[in-house]
């Protein structure tokens, strides 16, 4: 190696270290899946004080699930306007985490207490309580299977019905596991996994667990009047309709609707 080149490397070395975004950065889009483009369509206003961790959008309507303790919720949201129709608070002693609905269901997963919650859409009248014996982060579903991610790099695919686990997924990008998969959405058969404390989104071929893409949406907030408390990017709804994702985070000001650009 000469001089030259060692200097080099002692600077790229040195940058990684000292800077967490360089180093995310690195671990994300070096040699890795390609990275997808996107635009902004439209924005919509959003609940600053929730602490987003699921987001869906059903028949027009969003539904939201929101964490922190005393604060847990799900919401039925009117999109245009922010507005909360219908809200349902969890127990204080439950942090809740992401949500998705199957079959009429609203199915919600609580962070460390290893419960599950089973609303009916319609009234959030409570149905069900199931029992799993990881951390609950995020939570869509294929069509058959829940798919439950709990911060690491592994999903698992739960029977709706027997709420038992049927099998599971590692998830990796050029052979390096991705990890801190937390809020989930199943579009188009991939999984939209965002990764936690980043604006990046994983987009996952559900049956190798390979990252087929990244969609990197940070600075997607860098025109909008944020205040100090504001957290990471943690929603992403999918409405089937019009081929856009909705995009919000924990105590964001605004809902994004974007399109995912044809390279
Ligand atoms: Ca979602």
């Amino acid at each position: 190696m000469s001089i030259q080149s060692g200097k080099f490397f002692l600077i790229i070395f040195i940058i990684v270290l000292i800077s967490p975004v360089l180093t995310s950065f690195a671990i994300f889009f070096v040699d890795s899946s390609p990275v997808l483009q996107y635009e902004i369509i439209e924005s919509y206003p959003h609940d600053t004080a929730a602490f987003t961790q699921g987001l869906i959008l059903n028949e027009d309507f969003l539904y939201e699930g929101t964490g922190l303790y005393g604060e847990s919720s799900i919401r039925k949201v009117e999109l245009e306007t922010g507005k909360v129709l219908q809200q349902y608070n969890l127990p204080d002693k439950f942090f809740g985490e992401g949500i998705t609905i199957f079959n009429n269901r609203i199915y919600q997963l609580t962070w460390k207490k290893q419960t599950g919650f089973i609303y009916d859409l319609e009234t959030f009248r409570l149905l069900d309580v199931f029992i799993y014996s990881h951390e609950g982060w995020g939570i869509t579903h294929n069509g058959e299977y829940l798919i439950i991610s709990d911060g690491t790099s592994v999903l698992r695919f739960i029977d709706p019905l027997k709420l038992k686990e049927v099998k599971q997924i590692n998830v990796s990008d050029s052979d390096t596991p991705v990890d801190r998969l937390n809020e989930l959405e199943y579009i188009n058969g991939y999984i939209y996994a965002n990764i936690w404390q980043t604006d990046i989104i994983a987009i996952i071929d559900p049956e190798t667990g390979k990252v087929n893409s990244w969609l990197d949406l940070s600075g997607i907030l860098k025109d909008v009047k944020t205040n100090e408390k504001i957290d990471v990017l943690n929603g992403i709804a999918f409405d089937s309709e019009r081929g856009h994702l909705l995009i919000t985070g924990k105590l964001w000001p605004k809902i994004f609707r974007i399109k995912i650009s044809e390279n």
